[in-house]
């Protein structure tokens, strides 16, 4: 089998999906560190967008987390992490893309903004996709769950997950505040918490509120 490269940065969530998909295989892999301040000279031959995640498959690269994590899921079919029947999988691409273009998205203004929305009108949002999270997702496509699309883990859950082990920077720097009453949500959280691979990887809220204060996010209070 060719060897897998993943190039990944300590505390970015995009990077965790895709570790978190080649921990879930059980596929070897050999974990680069970038240090996106400080970036290697050839770092683009790699990553055309000069960020990670980025997979070195032989002599092939794939990047974009989500399509990683796909390309995965058809490299390497066991577990399927993904539904097989064509409208759940559709469904389940809904909700990453989702978790991309709105929760991601959201998150990316706040924490690096340059005021072109009030925060407030941020936070609101935030707060607004969180609660479609619960009602149109958990509650209703796995009311049982424990995972986001029911009895099998997902690349949906992979996806979402990193943003909850970040949710201490939002709150300490952004004043963010979860939504009270998202039980589903929370429970799905905790389940996730609890994944050998999750654990593996596992960074605690001191460590990204230490790391997102050095690099300045804090001083755009
Ligand atoms: N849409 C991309 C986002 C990746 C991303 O933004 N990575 C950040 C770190 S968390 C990065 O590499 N930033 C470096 C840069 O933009 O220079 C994905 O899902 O892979």
């Amino acid at each position: 089998m060719a060897e897998i490269e993943i190039y990944s940065a300590t505390l970015c969530p995009f990077a965790h999906r895709s570790r978190l998909t080649l921990l879930e295989k059980g596929v070897p892999f050999k974990l680069i560190e970038i240090d996106l301040q400080n970036k290697p000279a050839n770092f683009l031959e790699i990553s055309p967008y000069g960020k990670v995640p980025v997979l070195k498959h032989g002599d092939r690269c794939v990047w974009e987390s989500a399509i990683v994590n796909e390309y995965l899921n058809d490299v390497f079919p066991e577990p399927p992490l993904l539904p097989q029947d064509p409208i759940q999988r559709a469904q389940a691409r809904i909700w990453i893309n989702f978790a991309d273009t709105r929760l991601f998205a959201a998150t990316g203004q706040l924490l690096y903004g340059r005021d072109s929305q009030p925060r407030t009108a941020i936070l609101k949002e935030l707060t607004e996709h969180l609660r479609f999270m619960e009602y149109e997702g958990l509650r209703k496509i796995s009311a049982r769950g424990p995972y986001w699309l029911g009895a099998e883990l997902s690349l949906v859950d992979l996806t979402f997950y990193p943003w909850f082990e970040q949710l201490s920077v939002l709150e300490q720097f952004r004043d963010f505040q979860m939504p009270s009453g998202l039980d589903r949500l929370q429970q799905w959280q905790d389940v996730l918490a609890q994944r050998e691979s999750v654990r593996s990887i596992a960074k605690s809220p001191e460590l990204y509120l230490e790391h997102y204060g050095r690099l300045a996010y804090a001083s755009r209070n």
